[in-house]
């Protein structure tokens, strides 16, 4: 924390290091109340930048350290010989090449922070990235300066085991003084700071091992504590078809002997890719059938997946600097999207990434803290591991993926392995691999990195019966952002097909092209405003645009709703199917606020009723679409699209369509839910999931009808469930549901029952903190008072603040601003012990010019609140007053 005013980073002055540092030698000294860190450096001048003749000092990235000692060349520095500040320790080194060995005293048991070296319960931990290193010892803490790290750690040999660094174990470990004991690692690939890692504790492991396809054995281990060891199987098997999968896609093989996941229960994030030793929080590498749902289960996978993908895409190649950080975040999540469809369903998962990006980065995207894929500036780099660096990130390399195809695409990137392999790299080195290997030209659409917001893009379209000509036009337009009022053409392209009345696809013949181009097609808009002209059309057709979503834009088209039941029913492609099903349910509910608004009575239009009715009837269609087809839009993303969003009015009209769709299709939903099988036996297959994701989407429904019987079987379900995932729909039903006794009797047993399991309690404090009943925010408070929540872990912030903020939209915007209040009060209070976690929860105020009038003020005056607080740290100074500016 610092009284200061924080300063902006610039893309613009990135200059690289003036040294680089070879080797580092770690040794790591931990007891209770403080740890010693010796490092030594082997450290050169780097020649490219600067000459011997003027050395220019050396300034090493340091804070909340304590410094012992520095030896340059083994000679001990005096005070005199070096300058300190609240960030840095400078001196002058004599020769163009040297040894610097530095001793600092940190206090792990204090940092709240959870960032560089800490306490999660018992076990000692880490957490580097971005800037995490500098609060451990004095560094170059920028991903461009790589290094071999040699690392030894001393501890207690009785509370602490088990003892882990990055790289392969050392041979050497041995018996200290005074019952402690040593392990040293080593890690033969060169990397950044950020990706260093150290674990110390008393933690069992599951064992397995990989063949690499060139045959070398690689040994797996999973660390968790003694009381989890049951639940690492899943993460287990999904790290082995990570590891193959990575082989088979893109040739990418592992390169360490040992691969390791530890599980920690206080983490800021999901997980760390620190190279050979990632540190998961256990909620993404805990999973099993009578404590996780199917979500925690896919969430698992994938991000076993993402971390494990992160050795090629991040470690091997890494960042130059943190504004080309979406070259390591974007790649490896359109990389683990790709490997869950392989392992699940590619139509649902981009429906579940297209529904997560809509309501969410869009909304980013269209606010205070909107930013290009690659930023140009920061004033605290963990504010910038966002939706926008990741999600859409992983938009701009599907949309490169499309453009080129998988050969040309897997074409690319064995390029960009090989050509920057040990290096830290640029978007732009990226991109130009993928051109290189392709002979293509991606100058225009490089314009995803560097312009910010969401792009419009309205097609229109004239069908000429004589001619037999249909012509399909688009024009394309960004909005402003912060910083970037003048937008130019960005590469847009739009995957699509022409439907005729029988919805076939009809072929795609391009006026002024000699070749047909088959039934479906890639379009690629780069102008303004671009037509189309498909020849030998002999009727006139509907078209199927921006099939799975092959761009991050907001499309529109004058579909009538009888197009879009037309989509909804016969469109071949499944994705858009969906995405006709949505269109329609967003245009009825948007017609149902408005009409709310001016206080008339509502009306369900039918065709929307008959759209779900003819999706449950058809039992061709695998489940899981069905549960999606069935899912009307969230309010989060009825907020997104509303120019301004009145709160009460979207939950009232969502809430009233889906009771009233429940009432109209009661029969077809049970007659559906009675004959999905209840499996016996658990299984967490593919199927056997999409059939519980129906099910429990079609128990949510008839719950609506407040029918006692039905509440019965929700009952039954929740007592009688062998899986988490059933028993949470039923609870989830049921706080939502008028039955009160029954709520509370069901929460009752669930907290009683699961107490011990920290992960399961979360789920608990979420269901209850999301209900959107009324009295919400008093609720909230009340769980705040439970002996098990506690500010200090993330986890439990997410599920009972964030779930409030950001879940339960009727109750945190209540109309006399006690929500913003509340979220206000909490942001500064965390702000002391987690500035990350407390910024992260800035968010739904940044949102304020969403709202009408009165909540603008409400919201504005708390978000001043939180600026005026002292000692703000730089994480929420930056985002409030920018949600402010
Ligand atoms: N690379 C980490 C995120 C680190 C966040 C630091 N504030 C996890 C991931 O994206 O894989
Ligand atoms: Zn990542």
């Amino acid at each position: 924390m610092r009284t200061e005013q924080p300063k902006t980073i610039y893309l613009k002055d990135y200059q690289q290091p003036d040294y680089w540092i070879d080797e580092t030698h770690l040794t790591f000294d931990l007891f209770e109340d403080h740890a010693l860190v010796h490092s030594r450096l082997s450290m050169r001048l780097n020649a490219d930048k600067t000459s011997t003749d003027k050395q220019p000092p050396l300034v090493l990235d340091g804070q909340l350290l304590e410094l012992i000692k520095v030896e340059l060349d083994d000679k001990v520095l005096s005070a005199a010989d070096y300058q300190i500040d609240d960030d840095s320790l400078t001196l002058q080194p004599g020769a163009a090449s040297f040894e610097l060995a530095i001793t600092t005293r940190i206090e792990p048991q204090n940092n709240t922070a959870l960032e560089g070296l800490y306490k999660s319960g018992t076990m000692f931990c880490t957490q580097c990235e971005a800037e995490g290193f500098r609060k451990i010892t004095y560094y170059l803490d920028r991903p461009d300066v790589m290094s071999r790290f040699t690392t030894t750690v001393i501890a207690e040999r009785e509370r602490y085991p088990v003892l882990l660094s990055n790289g392969n174990p050392i041979a050497s470990s041995g018996d200290h003084e005074n019952g402690r004991h040593w392990v040293s690692w080593e890690d033969p690939f060169p990397k950044p700071a950020y990706l260093f890692a150290l674990v110390a504790g008393d933690l069992c492991l599951l064992q397995d091992s990989f063949v690499t396809m060139s045959g070398r054995e690689i040994d797996l281990r999973i660390y968790v504590e003694a009381e989890n060891r049951e639940q690492c199987d899943h993460a287990m098997d999904s790290l082995k078809r990570s590891m193959r999968w990575d082989e088979e896609t893109y040739g990418r093989e592992y390169d360490l002997d040992i691969f390791m996941i530890v599980a920690v229960n206080d983490f800021n994030m999901g997980a760390m890719e620190n190279k050979g030793l990632n540190v998961f929080n256990s909620s993404c590498v805990l999973a099993q059938q009578d404590t996780a749902t199917d979500l925690a289960f896919q969430r698992v996978e994938a991000v076993v997946a993402h971390e494990y993908f992160h050795n090629w895409s991040g470690n091997r190649v890494t960042c130059r600097d943190w504004f080309q950080l979406s070259l390591k975040e974007g790649f490896t999540v359109f990389r683990d999207s790709e490997f869950s469809g392989d392992m699940n369903s590619h139509t649902v998962k981009r429906i579940e990434d297209v529904t997560f990006l809509r309501a969410n980065q869009f909304a980013e995207d269209a606010g205070p803290m909107a930013h290009p894929v690659r930023p140009d500036s920061f004033i605290e780099i963990s504010n910038f591991y966002t939706l926008t660096v990741y999600e859409k990130g992983a938009e701009v390399v599907r949309m490169l993926h499309t453009l080129l195809g998988a050969e040309g695409f897997r074409k690319g990137t064995d390029l960009y392995f090989e050509r920057h392999d040990g290096q830290a790299v640029t978007c732009d080195d990226f991109v130009k691999a993928l051109e290189d290997a392709n002979g293509a030209d991606f100058s225009q659409f490089k314009r995803w990195y560097s312009q910010a917001g969401t792009p419009r893009l309205e097609a229109a379209s004239h069908y000429d019966a004589t001619k037999r000509e249909y012509r399909l036009s688009f024009r394309q337009h960004c909005p402003a952002t912060p910083g970037q009022s003048e937008k130019l053409p960005q590469v847009i392209p739009v995957r699509m097909a022409l439907l005729n009345t029988q919805g076939q696809e009809m072929a795609l013949q391009l006026a002024g092209e000699s070749q047909s181009r088959g039934y479906e097609t890639v379009l690629s808009i780069t102008e303004a405003e671009q037509e189309f002209v498909f020849s030998n059309i002999d009727q006139q057709p509907l078209p199927s645009l921006l099939r799975g979503f092959s761009a991050p834009v907001k499309l529109s088209y004058p579909y009538s709703r009888d197009d879009r039941v037309f989509l909804a029913k016969h469109d071949p492609d499944g994705f858009n199917r969906w995405e006709a099903a949505q269109g329609l349910a967003v245009d009825v509910l948007q017609g149902l606020v408005e009409i709310h608004r001016t206080g008339r009575p509502l009306h369900l239009d039918q065709r929307l009723a008959e759209v779900y009715r003819t999706v449950l009837a058809d039992t061709s269609l695998d489940a899981a679409m069905v549960a999606e087809i069935i899912r009307l839009p969230s309010e989060a993303y009825l907020v997104e699209l509303a120019e301004t969003a009145h709160v009460e009015a979207i939950h009232f009209a969502r809430e009233w369509l889906r009771a009233e769709l429940a009432r109209a299709l009661k029969s077809e939903i049970q007659q559906r839910f009675d004959a999905l099988p209840t499996a016996e036996t658990y299984s967490a297959d593919a199927a056997s999931m999409a059939a519980r994701s129906l099910k429990n989407t079609l128990l949510g429904y008839l719950m609506l009808t407040e029918d006692p019987a039905i509440m019965h079987v929700c009952v039954r379900q929740f007592v009688e469930a062998n899986n988490m995932t059933d028993r949470q729909a039923a609870l989830v039903a049921l706080v939502n549901s008028p039955f009160d006794e029954q709520r509370k009797a069901a929460l009752d047993t669930f907290a009683e029952r699961w107490a011990a399991y920290p992960l399961v309690m979360d789920q608990w404090f979420s269901i209850q903190a999301g209900s959107t009943l009324s009295g919400g925010l008093a609720r909230v408070e009340e769980l705040m008072q439970h002996p098990l929540f506690t500010l200090r872990n993330p986890n439990k912030v997410r599920a009972v603040i964030g779930a409030f903020a950001n879940q339960n939209l009727v109750n945190f915007h209540q109309a006399d601003g006690a929500g913003y209040r509340f979220l206000a009060d909490r942001i500064i209070e965390l702000d002391r012990l987690n500035p990350q976690i407390a910024a992260r929860l800035v968010t739904p105020l940044s949102r304020w010019r969403k709202f009408a009038e009165d909540r603008q003020q409400l919201m504005q005056q708390e978000l001043a609140r939180v600026l005026a607080t002292e000692q703000l740290s730089p994480d929420v100074y930056e985002v409030v007053s920018k949600s402010l500016a």
